[in-house]
């Protein structure tokens, strides 16, 4: 049986949606963060072999990396719902979404938000250097990268209900963490982006994600 070890408020939330979604038998292991790095705690990391939240088991295979676990379960369990076939129109758009979530948009997110924390943490005769590096880092490369992709985020979702077409897919499910901490955290506020917060109120309307919140039981944003 597959064994989730699910980190609170973390990226492994898709995969507690996408068992839920798909109804798999499955375990789910809850872990704190630590309460001083707020990184996965020791015996997370015995676990995962780079560390990292998502991972799971199933009998002798441990995985990690949200979008090979994604899928790996979905060979497994899905009848080709939730991945558009080769050969279909919705398929370019899910190949697009599903990978830009992971290979751009969450990796841009995640690691502009450890240099600002960064920042905050830096010895107080360091900071303004610090900021000055980091607004600079914004300006010539995390901004424009972060606001090409909200731009397509925003064209898609007006063009369409869901990432690849009019039925949800493993593509909303991987873009739904990223979504959330983009509109929390990140400046896609509802007056610029008015798809992208339909798109977001949709998703939290989606009985299998609601299931996963409250199995999680602890709020999905890392604020
Ligand atoms: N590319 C990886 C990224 C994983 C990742 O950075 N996970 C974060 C959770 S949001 C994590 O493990 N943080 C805790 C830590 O690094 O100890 C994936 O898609 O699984």
């Amino acid at each position: 049986m597959i064994i989730l070890h699910h980190l609170e408020k973390s990226q492994s939330i898709r995969i507690l949606w996408l068992l839920e979604e798909l109804n798999v038998p499955y375990e789910v292991k809850l872990y704190d963060r630590d309460p001083k790095t707020r990184l996965a705690p020791a015996e997370y990391k015995a676990i995962s072999p780079l560390g990292t939240a998502p991972v799971i088991t199933d009998g002798d295979v441990t995985l990690a990396e949200t979008n090979a676990i994604i899928d790996y379960v979905c060979d497994k369990h899905d009848d080709g719902r939730l991945r558009p076939a080769p050969g279909t129109p919705d398929r370019a758009d899910y190949l697009f979404w599903f990978h830009a979530s992971q290979g751009s948009f969450q990796p841009l997110l995640t690691n502009f938000f450890v240099m600002k924390a960064m920042t905050a943490r830096a010895p107080f005769f360091l900071r303004p250097a610090a900021k000055a590096l980091v607004g600079g880092l914004d300006k010539a490369f995390f901004g424009p990268r972060l606001a090409a992709l909200m731009g397509e985020i925003e064209k898609t979702l007006g063009k369409q209900a869901w990432f690849a077409g009019e039925r949800m897919t493993a593509a909303d499910i991987v873009m739904g963490y990223s979504m959330e901490v983009a509109a929390h955290r990140a400046g896609m506020d509802e007056a610029r982006f008015p798809n992208a917060h339909r798109w977001l109120a949709k998703m939290r309307e989606v009985p299998s994600y609601q299931r996963a919140l409250e199995k999680d039981g602890k709020g999905t944003i890392l604020l």
